[in-house]
């Protein structure tokens, strides 16, 4: 699992969102053919890893409980095991980590950066699983109302490194982990543009950097797009983030995406 995060190319994480609100329909099972689906047309197009999400960390998003979240997620997880990629499971509740762990999961995104209770144990009791810590400022449902930075670069990067110093002190290894600063989670259209222009300087970290800007708001905001126009510009912020040093890129759409990496890496191993 450790080379996924030694990979010389860039990766594509790609999303699959288990949320009853990710689907057009209403029953489950439809809903699990639904998803299963998009499994193999993310494989078809070149993933590199699934992230499985039962919980919308969306702004205002409501809290789902841990049996309706393992009852989403572990199927998928197993699914995505089955057909041979890597996948990672978005969840910062200790009992799916631990469930998603033992499906077979190569990966943690924790938006909340192993803070909920239990959490760093459950990470810490693996030898091998990769972990995601991220930077948000305050809780999903309030996030947006009015974040406020002296110097978000500085303090995104100073709550990383405290994270990353937690984490080894219980035994999780630095090779085994991987950084975001969390695009849209507690931050302004300034704060994030910030972000990303000085992405670069999240270098001295010395971890790989995962970036998720996807179709969030702040691409909407800059383009004027609505969710469903989002495209072209998610594909360009990633670029830019690659650019910037960033390692692996969270994104809805896998095929232009894949192909934009694979010009940035001819670009990238020219003479
Ligand atoms: C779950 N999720 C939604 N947005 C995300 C982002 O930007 N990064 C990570 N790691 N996870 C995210």
């Amino acid at each position: 699992m450790k080379e996924l995060l030694q990979s010389k190319s860039p990766l594509v994480m790609g999303i699959l969102n288990t949320t009853p609100d990710s689907f057009s329909d209403g029953g489950s099972y439809v809903r699990k053919d639904i998803a299963l689906r998009r499994i193999e047309t993310m494989i078809e197009e070149g993933v590199d890893i699934i992230d499985v999400g039962g919980e919308s960390t969306r702004p205002g998003a409501q809290a789902v409980s841990e049996s309706e979240e393992l009852v989403r997620v572990i199927p998928m997880v197993e699914a995505v095991v089955a057909a041979g990629k890597p996948v990672s499971i978005d969840t910062s509740k200790a009992l799916v980590m631990q469930e998603a762990i033992r499906a077979g999961a190569s990966m943690i995104n924790d938006v909340r950066a192993l803070q909920e209770e239990g959490a760093l144990d459950a990470v810490a009791a693996s030898d091998e699983v990769l972990i995601c810590l991220m930077h948000m400022q305050g809780q999903p449902r309030s996030m947006q109302h009015n974040p406020h930075y002296d110097d978000v670069v500085t303090e995104v990067k100073s709550f990383l490194q405290q994270r990353v110093e937690v984490c080894q002190k219980v035994g999780i290894n630095s090779d085994r982990i991987c950084l975001d600063p969390g695009f849209g989670f507690g931050k302004t259209l300034q704060h994030n543009c910030e972000l990303m222009k000085h992405l670069d300087s999240f270098k001295e970290l010395n971890l790989p950097l995962l970036v998720g800007v996807s179709r969030k708001t702040m691409i909407g905001n800059i383009l004027d797009a609505d969710v469903n126009n989002r495209t072209n510009g998610s594909v360009v912020a990633a670029m830019y983030a690659l650019t910037k040093g960033a390692k692996i890129v969270r994104v809805h759409d896998i095929k232009p995406t894949v192909e934009a990496v694979k010009l940035f890496c001819a670009f990238e191993q020219a003479k």
